[in-house]
């Protein structure tokens, strides 16, 4: 990682909280006199009950900022963007990506006023970056990752996320019946029914067609199916190009079934919530024979570490989904790295922000990213592979 870079981003970090509070005055003072009303802007609110959702949102554009200069990806800060930009304008249909702009104007101003030389300098192409996102008006929504990394959703995608926007979880949970019936293998429902599905909510989500409690419907439900899957062998099917499966104790087993299954630490790093992915990547592993030990969701750095040492762990599987969680990613690295009994274990990273700038898993350390749970299970084998040879 660019160490000047770091130290930038980190000096952002660490007074966020004024440099929000300067941003916020002067878009104030940039918004006086008319003819833009002070209400007009993307951050300033008078209707709104307390000003601290302002700077809560000033704070947050600027703590992405950090984050992207901390891990030298100017792409993080664009994506933030963008997302930030359809979540305000539905919110108050006045507030667009103008607004935003001028937010970003006055952003430059004070950073130029409050970081030494050589600091503002490096924030330079940040936020060239982020003015770059904010013109591009005819992108698609931030929600959707890059084409590239979406597995191709089947047609049984959009007739499980329409009945469950229905609310009918027994419509919903009979799209996915029906796809086990068919012999549909349980990697392909993953991949091709409900990852993109889950996608898809949050992009509506975004764009202000579906409401929170919708979204949070649609993903519990989700989790249910995924958790029958994983419990329900008579539903198994063997993944990828692997032999029949050998279903022992309720676990099936296929690639390794006469060796001691390996075994995968999977966590998700501290503050992040999004669980889901790294459930179906942990799933499909198991299928694949690995021993898997599931530690879920907001897991902390030396708890990951020292769950790696107990186990003789043969990988660490660590998940991100927010940006703004990559600094915990580097910590729990760090702190595996530096634990003497597993510093060697290699380690696999996977989530949102590894789709969008995939050079980050290098950057932050890790050994290897995988851009999906079918494609992790081909990664950790070469992984364990390797560490052999
Ligand atoms: C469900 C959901 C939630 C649920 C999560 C429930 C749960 N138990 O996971 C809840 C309601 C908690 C939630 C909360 C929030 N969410 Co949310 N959420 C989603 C949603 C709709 C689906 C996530 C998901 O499961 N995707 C499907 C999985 C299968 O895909 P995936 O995560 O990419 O995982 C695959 C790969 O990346 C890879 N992978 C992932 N991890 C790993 C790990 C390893 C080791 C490997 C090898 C591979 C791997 O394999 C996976 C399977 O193929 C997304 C939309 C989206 N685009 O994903 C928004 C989304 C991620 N959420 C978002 C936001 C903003 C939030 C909140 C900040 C909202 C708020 N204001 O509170 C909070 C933050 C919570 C937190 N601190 O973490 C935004 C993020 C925007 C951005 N630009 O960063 C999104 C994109 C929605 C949107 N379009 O606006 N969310």
């Amino acid at each position: 990682m660019p160490l000047f870079l770091t130290n930038v981003g980190r000096h952002l970090y660490q007074h966020r909280v004024e440099i929000s509070q300067a941003i916020l005055s002067r878009i104030g003072e940039n918004h006086r006199p008319p003819p833009i009303s002070v209400s007009s802007s993307a951050f300033i609110d008078p209707d709104e009950p307390a000003s601290t959702t302002c700077l809560d949102r000033v704070s947050s554009l600027v703590e992405s900022l950090s984050q992207a200069i901390c891990v030298a990806e100017p792409v993080l800060f664009s994506d933030f963007l963008h997302w930030f930009s359809d979540v305000l304008s539905h919110q108050r249909p006045t507030r667009n990506a103008a607004d935003l702009r001028e937010g970003l104007v006055a952003v430059e101003e004070v950073l130029s006023a409050l970081l030494p030389a050589n600091y503002f300098d490096a924030t330079l192409p940040f936020l060239s970056a982020g003015r770059a996102a904010l013109r591009d008006e005819h992108r698609s929504a931030s929600g959707k990752i890059p084409a590239s990394h979406d597995s191709h959703p089947s047609p049984l995608a959009d007739r499980y996320l329409i009945r469950l926007l229905a609310s009918d979880r027994r419509a919903a949970r009979e799209v996915i019946a029906t796809a086990l019936r068919s012999d549909m293998p349980v990697h392909q429902i993953y991949m091709e029914i409900l990852q993109p599905a889950l996608r898809e909510v949050g992009r509506l989500w975004q764009v202000g067609q579906v409401g929170t409690a919708q979204e949070h419907y649609c993903s519990a439900e989700t989790c249910a199916i995924i958790a029958r899957l994983a419990f329900d062998t008579a539903w198994s099917a063997p993944l990828l190009h692997e032999r029949a499966p050998v279903v022992n104790d309720g676990v099936v087993f296929s690639l390794h079934e006469k060796q001691t299954p390996k075994k995968f630490l999977a966590a998700c790093v501290a503050g992040e919530f999004h669980d889901i992915g790294l459930r179906m990547t942990a799933d499909l592993l198991e299928r694949a024979g690995w021993n898997v030990h599931y530690l879920g969701a907001n897991t902390p750095a030396d708890a990951i570490a020292a769950e790696a040492a107990l186990h003789g762990t043969a990988i660490v599987g660590l998940s991100a989904t927010l940006s703004t969680h990559l600094n915990s990613v580097a910590q729990a690295i760090r702190a595996v790295r530096r634990h003497p009994a597993c510093g060697q274990t290699p380690i696999l990273v996977g989530g949102r922000p590894f789709l969008l700038a995939p050079a980050l898993a290098d950057r932050l350390g890790a050994s290897a990213i995988a851009r999906d749970a079918r494609h992790a299970v081909e990664v950790a084998q070469f992984l364990v592979g390797a560490a052999h040879s």
